[in-house]
């Protein structure tokens, strides 16, 4: 007969990346208590690469909650380099971007640090949590259940889930039919991501042209991350080494790119979800459980820190104060900036696909070239761009 041990908590948390540890480490600071429970190895959680830039809104959001140690001493810069067919242009070097600026650290690495620094301060977190399930979540006490690799069954009842478990997890699985209404798009590109430890580029590099969209990205000094726009239908085989060397060289107009082993290739579909509304009854969801958004524009984890920050507050709020108003409007603050960056998102997405010959309609490909040059020209688009960037807009 399997054992079940029962316990309690206040905040259960599903999943232990970048959004569930963050809110994890900002309920302890402000002695809120909970338990992370994330389905795979602390192994694996600390090597998957993802993301690689924090937007200065959440490098000032770590600061000020006394955890900007954790962001570690990657550069922070916001300059943009945008060579279009070779030709390079530079966004971020206004005054707005240069006194915001972001910093350039890899997904996995403040992972790292979050799981080092909370465990280090006492925090609940449980790796290889298997088979986690929700119950009573429209009830004052919710349940999660979940196995250890011991075999043993936990059945923690708390007072609020926080689906922080990504897309395919089972947090928004939970939400009862009708109660959610999920709106997705599919872009119509992709990309190959390629990660590789070539060295990273001075700053952020994205390549526009008649040869299609090529990107560099820093992932810590000697690791770059790159895209290149590909036939949605290509296979990460069909990409061999000197394919994609070839194509990077041609299309960021760098024929001396100093290049290095490969050391990961996907095949990523751009697309989008947003899952309306973000909490159901005591369930709230965080990050890519609630929206997922294209990796155009650098905005994934950054809405993820974003939601964790509005729910920390939320709770504590409630916990101290028994003031529940960061609770009810949970939802509609985090939706208002999804749907701003899922704008931004893919109003970047037009305009660098649109002049990448992504779209095979030549009227759209001089609106994407217009918007373009009014963005360089204009006072305002520039404005506009460094509040997105920055992530004050
Ligand atoms: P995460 O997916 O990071 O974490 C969810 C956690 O929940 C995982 O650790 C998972 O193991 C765990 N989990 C899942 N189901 C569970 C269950 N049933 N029980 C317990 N635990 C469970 N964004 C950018 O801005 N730039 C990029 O370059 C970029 N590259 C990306 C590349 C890839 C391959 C992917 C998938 C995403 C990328 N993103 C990028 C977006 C990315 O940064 C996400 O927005 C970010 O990881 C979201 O963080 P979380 O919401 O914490 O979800």
């Amino acid at each position: 007969m399997t054992q079940m041990l029962r316990e309690s908590t206040t905040v259960a948390i599903v999943g232990g990346g970048v959004s569930g540890l963050t809110a994890a480490m900002l309920l302890r600071r402000c002695g809120v208590d909970c338990v992370v429970l994330e389905r795979q190895s602390r192994a694996y959680v600390e090597q998957r690469q993802r993301a690689g830039i924090v937007e200065y809104r959440g490098v000032r959001m770590f600061t000020d909650w006394g955890l900007g140690e954790l962001l570690g001493s990657f550069p922070a810069d916001n300059t943009l380099e945008i060579r279009v067919d070779g030709e390079t242009r530079l966004l971020g070097r206004d005054d707005y971007s240069r006194d915001a600026t972001g910093q350039a650290v890899p997904q996995q690495v403040l992972v790292r640090n979050l799981i080092g620094a909370y465990l280090a301060d006492g925090g609940d977190l449980r790796f290889d949590a298997a088979d986690v399930t929700l119950h009573n979540l429209g009830g004052e006490r919710p349940v999660v259940r979940c196995g250890t690799p011991d075999g043993t069954r936990h059945e923690i009842e708390c007072a609020f889930v926080a689906g922080c478990d990504g897309d395919h997890g089972v947090a928004a699985a939970s939400v009862p039919d009708g109660a959610m209404t999920e709106y997705a798009l599919d872009f119509g590109i992709s990309w190959l991501t390629i990660l590789a430890d070539a060295p990273a580029p001075p700053h952020a590099l994205m390549a526009v042209g008649r040869h299609g969209y090529a990107a560099q990205y820093s992932r810590g000094p000697r690791a770059s991350r790159f895209y290149l726009q590909c036939d949605p239908a290509d296979r990460p085989e069909d990409w061999p080494a000197d394919r994609i060397w070839a194509q990077l060289r041609l299309r960021l107009h760098r024929p001396d790119l100093p290049t290095g082993p490969i050391t990961d290739t996907e095949i990523f579909p751009l697309r989008a979800v947003v899952r309306e509304p973000m909490r159901y009854g005591r369930l709230f969801l965080l990050g890519d459980a609630a929206h997922v958004i294209s990796p155009m524009g650098a905005k994934g984890m950054n809405l993820a820190l974003y939601d964790a920050e509005v729910f920390a507050t939320a709770v504590r709020d409630f916990t101290r104060d028994g003031d529940d108003a960061g609770l009810r409007g949970y939802s509609g603050t985090c939706l208002a900036r999804t749907w701003k960056y899922q704008e931004w998102s893919y109003w970047l997405s037009e305009m660098l696909h649109g002049m990448s010959g992504a779209n095979s309609d030549p009227f759209r490909a001089r609106l994407a070239q217009a918007r373009f040059e009014r963005l360089l020209a204009s006072p305002a688009a520039t404005r506009y761009w460094a509040e997105m960037m920055t992530g004050l807009g």
